[in-house]
């Protein structure tokens, strides 16, 4: 063990800077009251804080720091989106996320693999070369690849044509990551506290107090605090928020499972994405292969495990791995994907004035954590809803002017 660190270990003084400070009171206002600590609202609260020094912003979270969604995703980030509207907002998440470690100056474990999504039918075939063909018109490397260019990337992979799906081809996505998904929420977390905000966990928003259509407070299972603004970023919990502040969404909420085998030494470095297989898996820097499939068969409010889901994704898992048969799993867990009817998230102005949303991130929040920060931020700050996020306001629905996004998900939803 290195010597500083025993010297750390054994010190009473612990002179390290501490990460958060300790728990204090609520002060009775805000001018911006942020609901959800998990990497959206965190990332919001740091972009108020960088870009529009807005400091007096409360951060509250009935659990802990990041805890929900952003614990149980498994971390990929690309931009090769089928419809413009979402590749030219992803592709700014991505950018952003390239240089956010020097930026924190913290590591977030960003590594960039390369993204294949497996096409195993002509009709894959014909997606993935209609996704390759707007990411590229937009700026964005991805292209179409053959059997023989998949094999030499990812000899790994089981090529055979004497499966049940044959692979065809592939989309593949040249700046598709990973990262480590708590140190990006802490990373934010550490950078808006440095800036004067406050994160309070444990604090359980219970209600709002809303005059005239506009909020003007937060009610709080530790009193209630006066504010001027109101943002809501509750992956998970957005329609039950919502209904609080008396309106609702378009949005079901589903479970999404997910799991890791023990770590076995790298022989994976791309994301490997089958739709048709209803597979995605990468491998972390620690060597454990991170893996799921699709959402649940049904609505649900509950993160529990089960055995259809692992028995259903391991047998997908050997038609493209055959050889991992004798790997065991260590840990399987499940968030819960708010979904909307065209897979594109809500971001923007709500029917209560003053009160905004970031939401229906479905199977695709984690990747688009600083972009949505960044401009929910912006439009807390300004009043104004940025053109990037506009497409994706809640009153598109009212309007008939869905962004139907068939690359939201890796897999089907
Ligand atoms: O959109 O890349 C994705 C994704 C991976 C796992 C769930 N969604």
């Amino acid at each position: 063990m290195p010597f500083g660190l025993l010297k750390y270990a054994l010190s009473k003084q612990y002179p390290g800077e501490r990460h958060f400070p300790a728990r204090k009171e609520l002060r009775p206002s805000y001018d911006v009251v942020i609901v959800g600590a998990g990497g959206h609202g965190l990332a919001a609260a740091y972009y108020l804080a960088r870009e529009w020094n807005i400091t007096n912003v409360a951060v509250l979270d009935k659990g802990y720091l990041a805890g929900g969604n952003t614990a149980r995703n498994t971390a990929i980030i690309r931009s090769n989106y089928l419809t413009p509207e979402g590749v030219r907002f992803y592709d700014e998440s991505v950018r952003l996320y390239q240089d956010l470690a020097n930026e924190f100056d913290y590591n977030l474990m960003y590594s960039e693999r390369g993204h294949f999504t497996l096409a195993h039918t002509d009709a894959a075939m014909r997606t993935a070369r209609w996704r390759a063909e707007v990411n590229k018109h937009m700026g964005v490397k991805s292209e179409l690849v053959y059997p023989d260019e998949i094999a030499r990337i990812c000899p790994q992979l089981n090529m055979s044509r004497d499966v049940r799906y044959p692979i065809l081809g592939a989309l593949y996505h040249y700046p598709g990551a990973i990262a480590r998904h708590d140190a990006v929420a802490w990373g934010y977390a550490r950078g808006a506290h440095r800036r004067g905000v406050e994160i309070h966990t444990h604090t359980e928003v219970t209600g709002f107090e809303i005059d005239n259509g506009r909020v003007n407070a937060v009610r709080t299972n530790r009193g209630t605090i006066k504010c001027g603004k109101v943002l809501q970023a509750v992956a998970g919990m957005t329609s039950v928020v919502a209904g609080m502040a008396g309106f609702k969404l378009p949005i079901r909420t589903i479970p999404l499972q997910a799991c890791v085998t023990e770590p076995v030494k790298p022989f994976l470095d791309p994301i490997i994405v089958s739709g048709s297989l209803h597979v995605y898996v990468s491998q972390s820097a620690r060597g454990e292969l991170v893996m799921g499939g699709s959402v649940d068969p049904y609505s649900l409010y509950n993160t529990r495990s089960t055995l259809d889901f692992k028995e259903e994704l391991i047998m997908h898992m050997l038609e493209l791995f055959p050889f991992i048969g004798r790997m065991r799993m260590l840990r399987q867990w499940a968030g819960m994907a708010d979904m909307t009817p065209d897979f594109s998230p809500v971001m923007g102005e709500t029917p209560v004035q003053n009160y905004y949303i970031d939401a229906g991130w479905g199977t695709w929040g984690f990747k688009a954590t600083p972009v949505c920060g960044k401009r929910m931020a912006e439009t807390v700050a300004t009043g104004k809803v940025p053109d990037l996020i506009a497409p994706f306001a809640l009153e598109r629905f009212y309007r008939f002017a869905q962004v139907g996004e068939k690359g939201a998900a890796s897999v089907g939803h």
